[in-house]
């Protein structure tokens, strides 16, 4: 800074894009941070209302039982369609974050998905369930867990259709404090994902006595396992957990097909990636599924009736 006045200006700017990139960082300025900032308070004020713009909308990925090519659930992810642009959650629930507005998006996110639920079974379209992120800001938040019922009584759903997917690590990181509240969502029925399971130091005397029902194996570690003999021995491990702990395995971020076969021989075969579907919207995903003759699965009431007709 030429003077004091630019100078605290320039720090000030730094801190703000470190308090963003996690804060507890060192980070020198750039010119590049102010532009960035402006960027981001037009965007922040766009956000306020993106809500009553309707301008948020939920794309689903569908989760597959690859044994008997049949969705075992769709994961719901939020994308604010911006004029012509598409912008991920990555984007903008950093943004969303002062104001709590992320807390209201991930309720809304909650009823939409089980609301289009709704709408494909009395469609007669074979997904059973749907997951949702949320964060464990948000899980601490008495008004999570009643948003969720009352979307559920709204939409008569059961609460197993529901999954909330949450960060293995964000979860270990205030393990004591979010253990009631997991019980909680239990006792109600919901289920619980760990997502990016593998990275987050698990402690594995917690998982024994923590009311989860599915581990997500972190992408990382999929698209490493051809190559890295180490990265194969975790997933294995990983699967062997879950299976002595009689939980859910889902290997997501696969994009090619012998990173299906790899996880596939380690015995995981509910898998999620690009390899069989982006996130897309759910007019798309019908017609997906269509396409690719996926068959009515477990707990889907036309099973067995319906089933390659
Ligand atoms: O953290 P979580 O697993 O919820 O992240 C989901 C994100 O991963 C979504 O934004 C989705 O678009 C992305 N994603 C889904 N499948 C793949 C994949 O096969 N490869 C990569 N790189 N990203 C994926
Ligand atoms: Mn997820």
């Amino acid at each position: 800074g030429r003077n004091f006045e630019m100078l605290l200006a320039k720090a000030d700017v730094a801190m703000s894009v470190a308090r963003q990139q996690g804060g507890n960082r060192l980070l020198v300025y750039d010119d590049a941070y102010g532009e960035q900032l402006r960027g981001d308070f037009e965007l922040q004020s766009a956000l306020a209302t993106v809500l009553d713009r309707n301008e948020l909308v939920l794309h689903y990925q569908p989760i597959i039982d690859t044994r008997y090519n049949r969705v075992v659930g769709v994961e719901a992810l939020m994308r604010w369609m911006r004029g012509s642009q598409m912008l991920s959650p990555g984007k903008f629930i950093p943004l969303a974050e002062d104001s709590g507005l992320d807390f209201r998006m991930g309720e809304w996110a909650i009823s939409e998905a089980l609301q289009q639920l709704r709408r494909w079974q009395l469609a007669g379209v074979p997904i059973p369930g749907v997951s949702v992120n949320v964060s464990v800001r948000h899980l601490r938040q008495p008004t999570l867990l009643r948003a969720a019922q009352q979307a559920l009584e709204a939409t008569e759903m059961p609460a197993s259709a529901l999954t909330l997917e949450l960060t293995e690590i964000d979860v270990m990181r205030d393990i004591e404090n979010v253990l009631p509240t997991l019980w909680e969502l239990k006792k109600a029925g919901i289920r619980i994902a760990l997502d990016d399971f593998g990275s987050g130091f698990s402690s594995v005397s917690y998982l024994t006595r923590m009311p989860v029902d599915t581990l997500k194996i972190d992408r990382v570690f999929v698209s490493e396992l051809e190559n890295d003999i180490g990265q194969l021995k975790v997933v294995r491990s990983i699967i062997a957990l879950a299976g002595a702990l009689d939980l859910q395995i889902i290997g997501e971020g696969v994009e090619r097909t012998e990173e299906m076969h790899m996880l596939q021989k380690l015995g995981c075969q509910d898998l999620q990636g690009y390899l069989f579907s982006k996130p897309m919207t759910a007019a798309q995903l019908e017609r997906w599924m269509t396409e690719n003759h996926i068959m009515p699965g477990r707990g889907w009431p036309g099973e067995g009736t319906t089933a390659g007709s």
